[in-house]
């Protein structure tokens, strides 16, 4: 057998507070790696679950061990995602208390997978529980269904969630789950038209074209391979990889079917996705004026036409021409190439973003609870874009990790912060811990009126001349001295060269990143001509015709700026976010080969510097892992003492006190607060809540005997 300090020696510690050397990041990298090589994925700082992804599968997700985490608390078994997922449950059963699960990491560190393991464990958890028919099938199908159309191979991860999703599970009065809601947070819409070399499009496109059948694909018109098509042609597809997308799309059709997406609006679905593929391969000529044209025979402007029910000359007019209203006049200009180019571009992405919101929104309207229920509760699950470096930024990253930095705030407030808070408010001695409140670069981005948003909105906004490089110019004036930001005269302290012209640089939490300012203005404004959504306001696509009829195409008013969306629709989330209790599960990616077996040591080390982990274990160790009421405490563990049992006549405070000491509770192991108990570890909690248990089981046995008069 062997012995219990080979077996810590072997395998580490589970849970990173019981490290000796706990201010070490060497230490802390040594146990993960430790614990990765035995193939031990799951650790804990606390009630903070840390995930590294194995890249193989671990036979530690089959129906046996999610049964041992059912009801089970943290320490009673080893650390895993579906003790997260019990615990949450458990909390909102019992407790009545909204929770929400928030994963993070990088791409392609799990933090997917990870949602998907916390979905299926509480569909299995709930087995025992009268549930609306069909409501866990619909809530698990959602996933190959959204990512069918929202994810994609790229350099970091070949099923890339290309959205951020918050995805509420809703409970009824019983805890089965009844019903659910997404959110969906922007769309990587430039990679319909074009994706770095060796990436991918989104997976639908490939899928539809290996798997479709031959009486679907004519209906489409479509032939031949994805290298046939102009926005999925850059990657030559491998044949087992046509297999799996052959295969994959059966899956998604399953889907819809569960999701019931009726025959006719699949069709439609597909006749967009078909028309996208098709719209790449739009030409156009140049005239003899100079400007753009499309031939008469083209095929591929008829065949958007034909499919998405539309007059093709007057999509071929709105590809090539725009009207503009001033002052009353409405004057037509004739498009030159480039500019035709990019419309012809600008309508893909759109029409693909537009009909991907409608796939979520159907999706919710399949998951929406069949009647209002004034009891339901919900759990809410994460799973967003994690921080992004890259060697050059832009506007998507610049949003990416714009949310990672409220994310962060939140988690400060939600934690570290309300954690001292509280010490405090109770007169618990202790020593505070020093942390970085990112809540100045929150500012810096978002301030009204003086933030790097407001600058370009007011940019984007401001008629005549506007461009990526007088918005530069604007951010330095205005923010030169920044401590968090850096204009382009600065060397940028990561690769030490000097920046380019067309860059800025912010100090993120979780380090120095550098944006290249090119298309900023453009993607801020994300602007399609008026003529296009007309004509795709006229589709005889149901689908279509419904995503471009919301446009109010006769208000004057500008519409919202992509960025000032998103601040709108992230403060939202933060506001959910923050009225519920959450659990947190940090996703870490071992290597950069999608390969088992290989820890990189430099990479991880990155990654547990900017999720801020060895933070988060100095604030865990400081301090005290559960705390209740004294009145709550009391009333559950009455019955331990023959002090306090059945009722204890004084001061919650004084009936406490004389459970400790019957529970012979050490003097580190405690504290009493001005109305809480504090303790510091959690075994003590557990020995205190076994012990009730066995005494509860004993009761139980007095009463019931005496209700049968013996
Ligand atoms: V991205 O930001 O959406 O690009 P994620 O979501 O963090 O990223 P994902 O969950 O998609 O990463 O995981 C990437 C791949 O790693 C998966 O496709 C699996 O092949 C692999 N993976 C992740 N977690 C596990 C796991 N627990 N067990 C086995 C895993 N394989
Ligand atoms: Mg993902």
């Amino acid at each position: 057998m062997e012995h219990a300090l080979q077996h810590r020696e072997r395998v580490g510690v589970q849970d990173f507070v019981l490290l000796e050397d706990f201010r070490s990041e060497a230490a802390f990298i040594d146990n993960l790696k430790k614990r990765f090589h035995e193939n031990i994925i799951y650790t804990y700082i606390g009630n903070v679950l840390i995930s590294v992804n194995p890249y193989k599968n671990l036979p530690i997700y089959t129906e046996e061990k999610q049964k041992l985490y059912y009801k089970k608390a943290f320490f009673e078994a080893p650390p895993h995602v579906f003790a997260i997922a019990d615990n949450a449950y458990r909390s909102l059963i019992y407790e009545h208390r909204e929770q929400c699960i928030l994963i993070s990491g990088e791409s392609g560190s799990g933090k997917t997978e990870a949602s998907k393991k916390v979905l299926e464990y509480i569909a299995a958890r709930t087995n025992h529980l009268r549930h609306v028919e069909n409501v866990k099938d619909k809530l698990l199908q959602s996933n190959p269904l959204l990512e069918a159309f929202g994810n994609a191979k790229t350099h970091r991860n070949d099923n890339s969630s290309r959205f951020g999703k918050y995805m509420d599970i809703q409970f009824n009065y019983e805890g089965a789950p009844e019903g659910g809601h997404i959110l969906n947070y922007l769309l990587e819409k430039s990679r319909v038209v074009s994706q770095m070399s060796g990436e991918r499009n989104f997976h639908i496109f490939y899928q539809l074209l290996s798997g479709g059948d031959q009486e679907l694909l004519k209906h489409l018109r479509l032939q031949g391979t994805p290298e046939v098509y102009k926005y999925t042609t850059d990657m030559v597809t491998p044949n087992s990889q046509k297999m799996n997308d052959a295969e994959q799309f059966r899956t998604v059709r399953e889907a819809m079917k569960i999701i019931e997406i009726a025959e006719n609006e699949q069709t439609e679905m597909f006749e967009i996705v078909a028309s996208v593929l098709h719209l790449g391969n739009v030409k156009f000529v140049q005239n003899d004026k100079g400007y753009a044209e499309i031939l008469n025979h083209d095929a591929n402007s008829g065949n958007v036409a034909e499919l998405l029910k539309l007059n093709t000359t007057k999509l071929r007019e709105a590809l090539t021409s725009r009207t503009i209203e001033a002052r009353g006049d409405v004057v037509t200009t004739p498009l030159d190439l480039e500019q035709a180019k990019y419309a012809r571009d600008a309508l893909a992405k759109a029409l693909y973003e537009k009909h991907f919101r409608w796939l979520v929104s159907r999706v919710n309207s399949a998951l929406a609870p069949k009647e209002k229920d004034p009891r339901a509760s919900v759990i809410g699950i994460l799973d967003i874009y994690g921080f992004e470096i890259f060697p050059k930024n832009s506007f998507e990253q610049f949003c990416i990790n714009f949310c990672n930095e409220k994310l962060q705030q939140l988690f400060i407030q939600l934690t570290l912060k309300s954690e001292q808070e509280e010490y405090l408010r109770e007169g618990i001695e202790w020593e505070p811990v020093e942390y970085f409140n990112n809540i100045i670069i929150c500012d810096l981005i978002e301030e009204r009126h003086r933030g790097i948003i407001s600058i370009l909105d007011d940019e984007c906004l401001r008629p005549g001349d506007a461009t990526d490089l007088s918005f530069l110019e604007k951010l330095s004036q205005r923010l030169d001295g920044h401590a968090h930001y850096k204009s382009h005269q600065k060397v940028d302290s990561r690769t030490q060269k000097l920046m380019g012209r067309d860059e800025f640089c912010l100090v993120h939490y979780a380090g120095d990143v550098t944006y290249n300012v090119n298309t900023f203005i453009e993607k801020n404004n994300d602007l399609l001509f008026r003529d296009l959504q007309s004509v795709m306001a006229s589709s005889g696509n149901n689908i279509a015709g419904d995503c471009f009829k919301d446009l109010n195409l006769a208000s004057k008013k500008r519409p919202e700026t992509a960025i000032t969306q998103f601040k709108n629709s992230l403060n939202e989330l933060i506001k959910i976010l923050s009225s519920k209790e959450p659990s947190y599960i940090r996703c870490i990616k071992p290597n950069d080969f999608k390969t088992p077996m290989h820890f990189d040591d430099k990479l991880v080390s990155h990654q547990v510097k900017y999720l801020g982990l060895m933070e988060n274990l100095r604030v865990r160790r400081a301090g005290f892992a559960y705390r209740r009421t004294y009145e709550a405490f009391l009333e559950r563990y009455k019955c331990l003492s023959p002090d306090t049992w059945p009722n204890f006549r004084g001061p919650a405070r004084e009936g406490v006190q004389k459970l400790v000491e019957a529970m012979r509770y050490e003097k580190e192991e405690f504290r009493m607060g001005n109305t809480k108990i504090f303790i510091r570890f959690p075994k003590t909690l557990f020995d205190t809540e076994d012990a009730y248990q066995i005494k509860k089981n004993d009761i139980a046995t007095i009463i019931q005997s005496r209700w049968r008069g013996y």
